[in-house]
Formats: structure tokens, C-alpha cells, sequence
């Protein structure tokens, strides 16, 4: 069914509530973990690293009352400028003015100047919403204190209300909701009922594999790393999937590899398992290592990977 006729076939419920929702905050506080959560589905990756996410993705939550679409943006960046970051951040402010509200998602008990740095690019005439997460963490049981931080986070700045989750545990979620919900106008559901993301099987591959990249390599390499697919294609019921990871410099090359092969190994057989997985179906992945240097500076690369 084409846009068109699907939305001729909703009639607009009463009280039904549907927008977009900008979710922002600084690198590694858990904005990709709390999307997942809030749709069921690992749409966007996460990891222990900061500065994980690349692009906005968009993940839809729909119920019979309301439909919110929301959209995971890059941690903001604050430090080492480069083309990447500056492009990273344009992401970040461009997702800001396109929605119906902003979720700034901040860790408990743990302000710091990255997140007041965010704050400044807040804006001022959509309704920003505080999300204090990773409540689980030791330091933030004491009821008091959590009470005394949030306090305090929301004297820096004006929003419309606030809620306490811990993603990763996906406690407190269904409150969450609840208090985004009547933040919406009303409206009638923008996507059908059983879609969970407007991004193709493709960029979602490309993301996985960068996940595990993520996981498996040590701290600094993947930052200098990107990832493309040459191919795509199904064939008899099954995902055939092509992808180079584009390193900086050739003694990157051996890191990715591994003994052996051992590493590229891990990484394309855990990115193969979790494909099927979102997918639903046999998946026939190859990964291989491309030397590209000056990647993250090329302007004119960034606009042929879409970033
Ligand atoms: N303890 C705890 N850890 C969490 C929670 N939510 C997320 N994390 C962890 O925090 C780390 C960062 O999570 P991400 O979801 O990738 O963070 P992000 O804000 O999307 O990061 P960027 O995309 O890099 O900006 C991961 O190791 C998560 O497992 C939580 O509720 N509690
Ligand atoms: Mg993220």
C-alpha cells in the first residue's frame, strides 16, 4: 500500500496522537539504548564507546492511542573537530527543528560540561523534555540525591516535564510514554501500525557491522573507520550482503584482520547472526578491509556515505 492510500484508509481517531520526537543528548548517555527499548527492536546500535551513533535513525513506536516516530541523533560533539564531527553536529541541530518535541537525555547523577553544551543548542520554541537515565547505577538509589540532581539539571534550562529510566534495564519505559504522549498534537498515525523504521535493510547491515567494530577493536580505531555496502541483494529467499570496512591507513589493516583472520572472523559471523535475527531470514555476508585515507576530512566521501 502506497502512502496515499494508507492514509485514506485512517480514519483520524479521536484523541489520537501522533509526532516526531528528537532524541539528543551528549556522546554515551544512552540515547540509541533508550530508542531500542522504547520500539522492542535493536534499530540503532550501541556500545560502550562514545560517539557510536553516525546517523539519525528513526525508530516508531505505535499503540492504539498514539504513534511517536522518534529520532536518534549522534551524541554531540564536542571536542576534535573534523568534518565528520562538524557534519555529526549539523545532523544534531537539523533533527531539532523538524519535531514536535526534544527528549535531552542526560545520565544520573552526572552533569558535565558536554551536556551543557547541548543545552546551549536547545530550542527555544519546541517543548524539550528531561529523560534522567541509567537510574540503575549505584550512586543514583539514594532517592534524595537523584531528586536533588534532577533539581538541579532542570534550574539550567525550562522543560515541560521529566522522567527517570534506566534503558538499559528497560525500567520505567511505559512511564516514559505515558508522560510524552499527551506532549503530541493530535493527529493520525504518519506510518503504518507495523513499521518500526523508515531506514532500508541496507544502512541497517552497514550498522551492525559497525557495531561490532565497536566491540571487538580497541579504543581509538573505530573513530578512524566507516563502513559501505558494495551489495545488497536477495536470492532465493536469502540476504546476499557485500561490505568493506574503509580504514585510514594500511597498518589499520592487520588490526581489523587479526590473526589469521581471526578478528574480521568474529566480527562478520556476530554482524551475520544479528542480521537473520532483524531480518528474519539466511544471510550470506562478507566483510573485507579497504585502506582510504582521509576519509573523515573528505567532504565530498561524506556526501556519498549520506552522512
Ligand atoms: N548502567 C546503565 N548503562 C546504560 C543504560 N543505558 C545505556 N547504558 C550503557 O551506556 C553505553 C552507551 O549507550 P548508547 O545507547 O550507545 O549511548 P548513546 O547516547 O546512544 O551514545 P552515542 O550514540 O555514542 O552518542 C552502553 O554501554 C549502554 O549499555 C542504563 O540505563 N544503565
Ligand atoms: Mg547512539
Amino acid at each position: 500500500m502506497d502512502t496515499e492510500q494508507y492514509f485514506a484508509a485512517q480514519p483520524a481517531a479521536e484523541g489520537y496522537r501522533s509526532g516526531f520526537v528528537a532524541i539528543v543528548g551528549r556522546p554515551n548517555v544512552g540515547k540509541s539504548t533508550l530508542m531500542n527499548h522504547l520500539i522492542g527492536q535493536k534499530i540503532s546500535i550501541t556500545s560502550k564507546k562514545a560517539q557510536t551513533t553516525r546517523h539519525k535513525v528513526t525508530g516508531i513506536y505505535t499503540d492504539e492511542t498514539a504513534q511517536l516516530v522518534f529520532v536518534d541523533t549522534p551524541g554531540f560533539q564536542t571536542d576534535h573537530r573534523n568534518a565528520l564531527n562538524d557534519r555529526l553536529n549539523l545532523n544534531v541541530t537539523e533533527a531539532m527543528s523538524g519535531v514536535d518535541l526534544v527528549v535531552l537525555v542526560v545520565e544520573a547523577m552526572r552533569l558535565t560540561d558536554a551536556d551543557r553544551v547541548v543545552m546551549k543548542q536547545l530550542p527555544k520554541h519546541t517543548p524539550v523534555f528531561l529523560v534522567v537515565n541509567k537510574i540503575d547505577k549505584e550512586k543514583a538509589k539514594d532517592k534524595y540525591a537523584l531528586a536533588a540532581f534532577i533539581d538541579a539539571v532542570r534550574a539550567e534550562f525550562d522543560f515541560v516535564g521529566h522522567e527517570v529510566v534506566s534503558a538499559k534495564h528497560g525500567l520505567r519505559m511505559a512511564n516514559l510514554v505515558a508522560a510524552l504522549k499527551p506532549l503530541l498534537p493530535e493527529g493520525i498515525a504518519l506510518y503504518p501500525e507495523d513499521m518500526v523504521t523508515d531506514k532500508s535493510s541496507r544502512f541497517l547491515a552497514m550498522e551492525i557491522v559497525r557495531e561490532k567494530l565497536f566491540r571487538y577493536l580497541g579504543e581509538e580505531l573505530p573513530y578512524a573507520m566507516n563502513v559501505e555496502v558494495e551489495q545488497f541483494k536477495e536470492d532465493g529467499g536469502m540476504y546476499h550482503i557485500y561490505i568493506a570496512v574503509l580504514v585510514d591507513k594500511e597498518n589499520q589493516k592487520p588490526i581489523v584482520i587479526g590473526k589469521g583472520g581471526e578478528k574480521l572472523k568474529k566480527i562478520s559471523t556476530e554482524a551475520r547472526l544479528d542480521m537473520e535475527k532483524l531480518f528474519g531470514c539466511k544471510v550470506f555476508l562478507k566483510v573485507w578491509v579497504k585502506v582510504k585515507s582521509g576519509w573523515a576530512d573528505d567532504i565530498r566521501f561524506l556526501n556519498e556515505l549520506g552522512l
